[in-house]
């Protein structure tokens, strides 16, 4: 693929979107190859994703402006479905997304990271929805995860002002959860980048995740998803039903049965969890 890496370490699955020159932007490619990159994942092997831009300074500074600038009425449409179908297939992945977001994430590139389960990012990161400076509305979900994520007046701001927020706001907002740094020396010299470290992050937060039940986990992220689509009475009922599943399965016979047992070495034991 031109625009997308993709690695396996462990458990842990890394896709890199790779277009550097234009700061990751999503074009219709990128959409493309980012669609086949998440359909070819093992998920035998695989337990958890991280996301991220090639780079130190962008994770993805939005959608192709060049490409879009040219669009009719229907292939905007086209354009616009292609994002939401790539974006749609992350948020509902059946494993964790771990966006790592190494810099600007505007627009488009907000919306990918929000389309992930958890985002952590580098202390250079700026997030932002630019859209009304150019005419349009964010059209991958930003209207409407923004306000999930950190409630309908914040992203009303947000959207409205055009106004770009960096990374410490961001997680005091509640956008994302972590901001990492640089590592200095004496004389305030970076030993090792904050794209660095955020690797290191979020491969360390992606193995821990990798390391519990399969099942269980993913029965979480379904619950957590379909849950907030609907009201409480609901929701209970969606989570009844996936914690009734993990019964039976190796991991939960495995899980308690380990902290059942009297022998204290036994207790401790790593559980040998099982993709099934
Ligand atoms: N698209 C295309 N190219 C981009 C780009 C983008 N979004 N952002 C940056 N680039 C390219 C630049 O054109 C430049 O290319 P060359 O001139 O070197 O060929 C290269 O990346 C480096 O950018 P700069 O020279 O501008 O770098 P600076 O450090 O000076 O500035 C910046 C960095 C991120 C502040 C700046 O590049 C910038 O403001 N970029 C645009 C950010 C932006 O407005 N993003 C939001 C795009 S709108 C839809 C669904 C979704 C969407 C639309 C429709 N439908 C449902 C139909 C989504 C819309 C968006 O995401």
């Amino acid at each position: 693929m031109e625009y997308v890496l993709y690695e396996q370490q462990d458990m842990i699955g890394i896709i890199t979107i790779n277009r550097e020159k234009a700061l990751n932007a999503l074009n219709s490619q990128v959409l493309d190859e980012l669609s086949e990159t998440f359909d070819s994942v093992d998920l035998d092997t695989v337990r958890c994703l991280i996301l991220t831009g090639a780079g130190e300074k962008s994770f993805v500074a939005g959608a192709d402006i060049g490409e879009m600038s040219t669009l009719t009425k229907a292939e905007g449409e086209a354009f616009g479905k292609k994002g939401n179908d790539v974006f749609r297939k992350i948020e509902t992945f059946p494993i964790p997304v771990i966006a790592a977001v190494n810099g600007f994430a505007l627009g488009g590139g907000c919306e990918i990271s929000m389309s992930c389960d958890i985002r952590i990012c580098s202390e250079n990161a700026m997030f932002g929805q630019p859209e009304v400076g150019l005419g349009i509305t964010p059209g991958f979900g930003g209207t409407q995860r923004l306000a999930r994520l950190v409630g309908a007046g914040m992203a009303k701001q947000m959207i409205y002002t055009a106004r770009n927020i960096k990374a410490e706001e961001a997680c005091r907002i509640g956008l994302v959860n972590e901001v990492v740094k640089a590592t200095l020396d004496e004389e305030g010299n970076v030993t090792v980048s904050a794209k660095e470290n955020l690797m290191a992050e979020a491969k360390k937060m992606a193995s821990t995740i990798a390391k519990n039940a399969p099942i269980a986990v993913r029965n979480c992220k379904k619950a957590i998803n379909d849950g907030l689509e609907t009201d409480m009475d609901k929701a209970i009922v969606i989570e009844e039903k996936l914690f009734g599943d993990c019964f039976e399965t190796e991991d939960q016979k495995a899980g308690m049965g380990n902290f059942l047992e009297k022998d204290k070495e036994k207790k401790l034991k790593v559980v040998p969890f099982k993709n099934r």
